[in-house]
């Protein structure tokens, strides 16, 4: 996948005309959007195809998907049908039912996101013990495409190490949550970035600060 400036925009707002009205004043800048549960869940998944038919970007769906292999493969399959050009999926479910995603991806022609280690406090607990074996496990199933976070650079790097160069790893975290673009892409290939934009007074002008600094 190639994002434009490196920077993912997280469009998790809950509104059509605030949504619409970011992505005119983005656009210029980016060519990659995340969306998730916030705005699916808001608007119905017919956003997705409305987003497309309206603007130039490709779409990752952040669905963070975590069911058994049947019910994955029907959240991938219709995800992808609406438009979604790529889906985000747990690993800790296992390899059962991260390849069930890969498969009802690879099928129509797209390729899923696998999420190692969270950016969030909590997933000290129960993820961090495990997300490098999460990474190992995607780098065995032949996964290219993996979710890292930015602010712990120490478990980005390890898990760079982990999936190898030619693996492109996106990154949550920038921002509000504490992490920084530039030091981020020292081992990730593309930052998402969501409150920091969409909630600032022009988006536009936060959006080309934050390609100033990595340039
Ligand atoms: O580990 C993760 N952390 C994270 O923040 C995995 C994610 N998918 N996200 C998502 O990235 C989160 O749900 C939100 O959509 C975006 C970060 O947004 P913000 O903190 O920049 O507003």
């Amino acid at each position: 996948m190639i994002v434009k400036n490196k920077i993912i925009l997280a469009l998790d707002v809950e509104e059509e005309k605030k949504a619409f009205s970011i992505l005119e004043n983005t656009t210029k800048y980016l060519d990659t959007i995340k969306i998730g549960y916030p705005i699916t869940l808001a608007l119905g998944p017919q956003i997705i195809t409305t987003i497309k038919e309206n603007f130039d970007v490709k779409i990752i769906a952040d669905f963070k998907v975590a069911d058994i292999d049947a019910t994955n493969e029907k959240i991938v399959r219709n995800t992808i049908n609406y438009g979604a050009d790529s889906i985000i999926v747990h690993g800790f479910t296992g390899e059962d039912s991260v390849i069930a995603c890969k498969n009802a991806a690879e099928k129509l022609g797209k390729e899923i996101f696998l999420l190692t280690e969270m950016s969030h406090p909590g997933a000290e607990r129960f993820l961090k013990p495990v997300s490098l074996e999460i990474a190992q496990m995607g780098v065995e199933l032949g996964i290219r495409n993996y979710v890292a976070p930015a602010t712990k650079l120490d478990r980005l790097e390890k898990i760079r190490k982990i999936v190898g160069k030619d693996s492109f790893i996106i990154s949550p975290g920038v921002g509000v949550q504490g992490g920084e673009a530039k030091e981020t892409l020292q081992y990730a290939d593309a930052a998402i970035i969501g409150r920091s934009i969409y909630n600032s007074d022009s988006p536009q002008e936060t959006l080309k600060n934050i390609i100033q600094t990595i340039i």
